[in-house]
């Protein structure tokens, strides 16, 4: 492939003032005629004007209104090159592209019969020839003309300057956007939809309009986007003094599309996925995840766009920052609409867990393979391929520490200077911790190796105890592990708090060696230098230490910590999460041990110490549910398979079948009894406590499930029969379809049959099928059901969701089933990798994903997948998104 290295970045020799956008949409011809303003830039070596184009037709060009000199337009591989001699000059650009045989889901396509555009990162140049880069900023203006009948609305970015009809059913709008900005921002939408509008007033007094377009019979499912956006301007007003900065906001909802949303100045595009959710429809789970990519696309206006990255290396500056904001606010929602500071508390804690499940699902594999990269990446091949979450959620975490050292109102200070500086501006990340720093008269010059260093950094903490001095130090050593093209790592600055826990379980205050007086009882250590010790004095006893609370810093924690110090945790630490954190880690020792047993064929037993522990927190009515239910989740599969040497995925699944089978069975009373008190009475609401007990009852639910008693799948099948809501009827069909029940037949059928005409309620059908585990050896493989399954009539190989759901599910989330021993899983990935390639590059290179991390299996897998990644690697064709992802895995 073709390696774009950070290092090698010049600005342009030509930078565009204005563009003037015309589009005359039609499915297959669509006709676009672009007229820049280019402009010599003055900090930059001379050269043409350089113009990225692909998959376009190059209609005419002219040169300031001429046609071109002979040799004066010259065709590169990546576009066109115009020589011109002046500072300034205007190219008018037509291109012919055609929408309806864009599968790619880039540049300009259709779905359901409307026009979208996906820009980012590099999708513009799929529209016209255009320098298209980030560090391009320009005004434009755009004009759409279409068919009226099917593409009554007509939108793009900004303003609305003026709408028209023409002759032969065709009509006009013209849109302007005031705002300076890099092409991937660019969008436009001609479809026929239907909108829900507010008008709210901004902080400084005027009043805006928001809009919510989605198709007419998805009317009744936009209420809560709409909230959520309204809560985002609020939230963004409220912390960090930032206002919308148009007059009009839109939110538009389409049904094929590769992410999850893309925050286009004034006219965010969203998957359905993100939009759409009534009690009916969509999860607890749903409603959150509606309110943060909301909330995420609408914070991007100002970390984002109006101050935007000036390379694409320079991602993490603005996804980090902006997934840092997300959960920021979803972190101060939950806590907002508690009942007490201690729910409020609760909930922050719960919002916290499950920023770091998906860190350690998610981030900590990439961390681990081929793909490992630093948050600032300093080469790819293909950009798509680096929206990963090295870049967004341990960038998030990067900001968060710098929160961490810097406090609250730091960082605000910090941010205040970032946009002073910066507003109108594309820039880089050392910009950003440059404003940081400068605010605070901060030193970040070692935390900055955190952009440049990849892979998880292991945080060992050791503690001695004397009891003649009642001191007891505390050592901290950090090293990381090699990755890809970075033999040697370095010391990081770790920011990690910590608390000392006293044998009655209550926290102590804590007194460092020098001070006068004993202070709080969490306190940031930071560690700069491959080890440090810190000595804590006057203390009375041995204290047990709490060590990384609230996850202060994404590294792997290793601490010496037998099974009845775990539980000792689990009862009493006072910092949620590493109370939460304590009893994954007691869980992992306890699936990792029962997986080595069943790996060397001996008899599986569940420790009694851990059963204990578990019991204990089951039935501690006091605490929050939603957090009760943290606790007793199971850490994910994709984790568990990080943490065992080597990765065996059968015993492994033998393990956690065992576990929750005997856990459901000796506590079946347990379970039951919570579920029973739990029950949710009244109209459904999202809101935390209700969302609390919901996830507890469903937890029991699937325990007891797992054990399969004929109380409990009735139970699972009356709530299933009886749910008024989308999260208890999921809740009881997860349930079922994870046991091996006559009744899981009958209840995915009656699934099927109820929301068969619903697209997004049906990716749910797909995926708890392509996730299911096999609890008995007389079931169906999974292979065969993922098979039948994609001959369903609501299945589409063309639509990323479906993809994602069914393909994604059994790749990614059920490695059991999937790596199978004859290796037929991995036939069957080859094959769907090749064919979605021929179409959708990015869609298929997440499913090609799937595999990279295949060096930490045992050799006999590992021998299966070489041959599967080598088939693919052989395809002729292969994309270069495809091409960079198993060249990596086999290099
Ligand atoms: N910025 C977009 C992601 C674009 C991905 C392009 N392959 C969505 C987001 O992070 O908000
Ligand atoms: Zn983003």
């Amino acid at each position: 492939g073709n390696l774009i290295l950070r290092e090698a970045y010049q600005p342009l020799a030509y930078g565009v003032e204005t563009v003037d956008l015309d589009f005359n949409l039609d499915p297959q011809a669509t006709v676009v005629t672009s007229r820049l303003k280019c402009v010599r830039n003055p900090d930059a070596a001379a050269g043409p004007v350089v113009l990225f184009g692909e998959a376009l037709e190059l209609v005419s060009i002219a040169i300031d209104g001429a046609a071109p000199a002979e040799g004066q337009v010259r065709k590169t591989e990546s576009g066109l090159e115009v020589n011109v001699s002046a500072d300034e000059v205007v190219l008018t650009i037509v291109t012919r592209i055609n929408p309806s045989a864009n599968l790619t889901l880039s540049g300009l396509y259709q779905s359901r019969g409307g026009f979208y555009t996906q820009c980012e990162a590099e999708g513009f140049r799929r529209i016209t020839y255009f320098p298209d880069r980030p560090d391009v900023m320009a005004r434009y203006t755009v004009r759409l003309e279409a068919d009226a009948a099917t593409c009554p609305v007509l939108l793009s970015n900004g303003n609305l300057l003026e709408t028209g009809t023409l002759p032969n059913g065709r009509h006009f709008a013209r849109w302007e956007d005031p705002f300076l900005k890099p092409s991937y921002l660019f969008a436009l939408v001609a479809a026929e939809l239907s909108a829900l509008e507010r008008t709210v007033t901004t902080m400084s007094g005027r009043d805006v309009l928001l809009q919510v377009w989605v198709e007419a019979r998805d009317l009744d499912r936009v209420e809560h986007a709409m909230d959520s956006l309204i809560h985002s301007m609020r939230w963004d007003e409220e912390v960090f003094g930032l206002e919308l900065d148009l007059d009009r906001f839109m939110i538009v909802a389409v049904s094929d599309f590769n992410m999850g949303a893309m925050e286009n100045k004034g006219l965010n595009i969203f998957n359905t996925k993100y939009v759409l959710a009534n009690p009916d429809t969509g999860t607890d789970l749903d409603f959150e995840n509606v309110e943060s990519v909301v909330a995420h696309e609408y914070f991007h206006n100002w970390t984002g766009n109006r101050v935007t990255c000036r390379d694409w290396f320079q991602l993490t500056l603005k996804e980090g920052l902006t997934v840092f904001r997300d959960q920021q606010f979803t972190a101060d929602m939950m806590a907002r609409a508690s009942d007490s500071p201690a729910a409020a508390a609760s909930a922050r804690a719960v919002t916290r867990i499950a920023n770091v499940r998906g860190l350690r699902s998610g981030q900590f594999p990439e961390d681990a393979g081929p793909m490992a990269h630093p948050i600032r990446p300093d080469s790819y091949q293909e950009i798509n391929n680096f929206y990963t979450a090295t870049v967004y959620q341990k960038g998030a975490e990067v900001i968060r520490m710098i929160l961490t050292l810097l406090g609250r109102e730091g960082f605000r200070n910090g941010m205040d200077l970032y946009f002073s500086y910066h507003d109108g501006q594309a820039v880089t990340c050392d910009d950003f911790v440059g404003c940081m720093a400068e605010a605070n008269g901060a030193d970040l010059d070692l935390f900055m190796r955190w952009y440049s260093q990849a892979g998880t950094p292991r945080l060992k903490a050791e503690g001695a105890w004397d009891a003649a001095t009642g001191t007891y130090t505390l050592t901290l050593s950090q090293s990381t592990p090699p990755t890809p093209g970075q033999p040697e790592k370095l010391p990081l600055h770790i920011p990690v708090a910590v608390g000392l826990i006293g044998p009655d379980g209550a926290d102590l205050p804590l007194r460092l060696e020098g001070e006068a007086n004993a202070g709080d009882t969490t306190r940031v250590l930071n560690l700069k230098e491959a080890s440090r010790s810190w000595r804590f004095t006057g203390l009375a006893a041995e204290p047990v230490p709490s060590v990384l609370r609230g996850y202060s810093a994404p590294v792997i924690l290793e601490i010496d910590e037998d099974d009845e110090r775990l539980a000792f945790r689990m009862a009493h630490d006072a910092d949620p999460f590493n109370r939460w954190d304590a009893a994954q880690r007691f869980m992992e020792r306890v699936v990792l041990g029962l997986a080595a047993d069943a790996a060397a064929g001996r008899k599986l037993e569940v420790p009694q110490a851990f059963g204990h522990a578990f019991r204990a927190l089951l039935v501690n009515e006091s605490l929050d549910p939603a957090f009760v239910a943290e606790t007793l989740a199971l850490p994910s599969e994709a984790y568990l398979l990080e943490r065992m040497q080597p990765a065996d995925p059968a015993p492994l699944r033998a393990a956690l079948i065992h576990l929750m089978r005997e856990v459901g069975q000796a506590m079946q009373a347990d379970f039951l009894g919570r579920y029973l008190d739990l029950e949710v009475e009244g109209e459904y609401r999202y809101h935390p406590a209700d969302a609390g007990k919901r996830s507890l009852r469903n937890l029991c639910l699937r325990y007891l499930a797992a054990w399969g008693g004929p109380t409990a799948i009735d139970l699972a099948a009356k709530q299933f029969e009886h749910a008024g809501n989308m999260t208890e009827r999921y809740g009881a069909l997860a349930a079922l379809v994870q046991s091996d029940a006559p009744q899981r037949t009958e209840a995915l059928a009656a699934f099927h049959d109820r929301y068969r005409d619903d697209a997004l309620v049906l990716d749910k059908w797909f995926m708890l099928q392509a996730t299911a585990w096999r609890w008995s050896d007389a079931a169906p493989t999974t292979l065969d059901q993922v098979r039948a399954l994609m001959a369903n009539p609501a299945f589409s190989l063309s639509n990323p969701n479906k993809v994602y759901s069914l393909l994604g599910g059994y790749f990614k989330s059920n490695a059991a089933e999937f790596h199978r021993p004859d290796g037929a899983g991995y036939a069957f990935w080859a094959e769907q990798v090749v064919a979605l390639d021929r179409n959708n590059p990015q869609v298929a290179s997440r499913m090609a994903r799937a595999l990279e991390g295949w060096r930490k299996f045992t050799p006999e897998i590992q021998a299966r997948i070489r041959v599967a990644l080598e088939q693919v690697a052989a395809t002729e064709g292969l994309s270069p998104d495809v091409a960079e992802i198993v060249g990596k895995a086999l290099g």
